[in-house]
């Protein structure tokens, strides 16, 4: 299946079993699948490889996404430098309630970055598997993805030209804002979006955590929740008005309402630090069926978007990964359909499952400062019983660390 490999970002049109458009993690773990089973693939990314290597976005991954990661090689460092969680603390009405999923399931999370997890996984395609990528590239296209002759052209970045590479199949990995999805007919697709009116302002912090563990504080004035990413880092967020501007969250405004809102009896204050990210997400989530037109599958966040409530885009991008490349490498090596053939089904179930609770959880989130007595009132009832009946105690850490046998 190997063939004789120009350097990476040349620029010779050239044919590859398979194109993967995206060097996130779904198209990263794809790219190192497909090569770990001798499988040539090109990976097309228009950032350069600094900046995808640096961008900071998720931290917490799900142990059955590490334990798939690692069943392909691809968790070493992970699983020497992340941190475990085993617990998150709710904070409301002026208390504190520690949640200890670790304890009720024998189950935790990981914590690592995705900038390292993005790094670690291009670095063992690029300069440990043989796997291509072109960085850089502009203007991507699809064409003819209803074909069994595919192909994929764009813009190259060293000399202008436009180039066209030719497979059999596409992976369509390229997040949320790519061009994959725009390929689909719209006639043959459903997009599903909910969007929750309200936005996040996301923080990254120049700041030791100040608690061990993830902090949701459930306020009148807003939701506020802080994750752990380094000992030198923390990720925070602040419910603001969709689409505010984060000009209007200078420093002191920032870390006020942060101690405000995550503030609790007999916890010390926050521990403050430089801001050195701050931008409004504007809270939705989207799903689009069937994931899969002709010889073009999406996945990930070009297939579904899950705002970051429960931390868990990123774990669906993982499953995504593990399937299509799996599917990939039976059809092009053996034959064997079957993967391809479930491969959007299998995908969806976990998909809608993990977005029915990110909803469930943003109403407890957002509920306390909506503005209608009821929400709140039933957003208050929900947490008081995670911590008085053991039954929904038991039914949430199952959600929240997706360990569910069967979706
Ligand atoms: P990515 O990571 O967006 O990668 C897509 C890649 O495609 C490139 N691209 C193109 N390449 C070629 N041609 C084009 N036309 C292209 N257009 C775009 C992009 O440059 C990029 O490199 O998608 P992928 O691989 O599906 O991975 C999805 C995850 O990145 C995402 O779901 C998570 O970051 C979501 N998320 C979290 N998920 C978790 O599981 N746990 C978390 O703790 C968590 N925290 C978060 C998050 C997302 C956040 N933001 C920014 C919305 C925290 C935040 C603040």
């Amino acid at each position: 299946m190997t063939h004789a490999a120009p350097p990476p970002n040349s620029c010779t049109p050239q044919r590859f079993p398979v194109v993967v458009v995206g060097a996130g993690p779904a198209g990263l773990t794809v790219g190192n699948i497909l090569r770990a089973a001798s499988v040539d693939c090109l990976v097309m990314e228009t950032e350069t490889r600094e900046f995808v290597e640096q961008r900071p976005r998720a931290g917490v991954i799900e142990e059955w996404a590490v334990r798939g990661l690692e069943k392909r090689g691809l968790a070493r460092n992970l699983l020497d430098r992340a941190e475990l969680h085993t617990a998150c603390e709710f904070r409301f009405e002026g208390e504190r309630f520690r949640f200890p999923f670790g304890e009720l399931t024998g189950s935790h999370h990981f914590v690592y970055p995705q900038p390292l997890l993005v790094t670690d996984l291009l670095r063992e395609y690029a300069d440990v598997r043989g796997g291509q990528v072109r960085f850089g590239v502009r203007d991507v296209r699809l064409h003819d993805i209803d074909s069994d002759r595919p192909s994929v052209s764009y813009t190259c970045p060293e000399t202008g030209e436009q180039q066209v590479v030719h497979c059999d199949f596409v992976a369509g990995c390229d997040g949320a804002r790519g061009v994959t999805r725009a390929s689909l007919p719209p006639e043959r697709i459903r997009v599903a979006r909910h969007d929750y009116g309200t936005g996040w302002l996301a923080l990254l912090a120049e700041a030791p955590p100040s608690a061990d563990c993830v902090l949701f504080g459930c306020h009148a004035n807003g939701f506020a929740g802080q994750m752990p990413r380094s000992p030198e880092v923390t990720r925070y967020y602040l419910q603001c008005p969709p689409g505010d501007d984060p000009e209007n969250w200078p420093h002191d405004r920032v870390w006020a309402e942060l101690q405000e809102r995550l503030g609790a009896m007999g916890v010390p204050p926050l521990t403050e630090g430089r801001l050195i990210e701050k931008r409004v997400l504007d809270m939705h989530d989207y799903v689009v069926e069937p994931m899969v037109h002709g010889r073009l599958h999406l996945a990930g966040d070009a297939a579904h978007l899950v705002a970051p409530i429960a931390a868990k885009g990123m774990n669906l991008a993982l499953h995504d990964a593990f399937l299509l490349g799996d599917a990939l490498v039976a059809h092009l090596n053996d034959g064997d359909d079957s993967g391809l053939d479930g491969y959007a089904q299998a995908c969806l179930r976990r998909v809608w499952d993990y977005q029915e609770f990110s909803q469930w959880l943003a109403e407890v989130f957002h509920g306390p400062a909506s503005g209608d007595p009821f929400r709140a009132g039933t957003s208050i009832a929900r947490l008081r019983r995670l911590f008085s009946s053991p039954l929904t105690a038991a039914a949430f850490a199952e959600k929240y660390l997706g360990t569910a046998a069967r979706h």
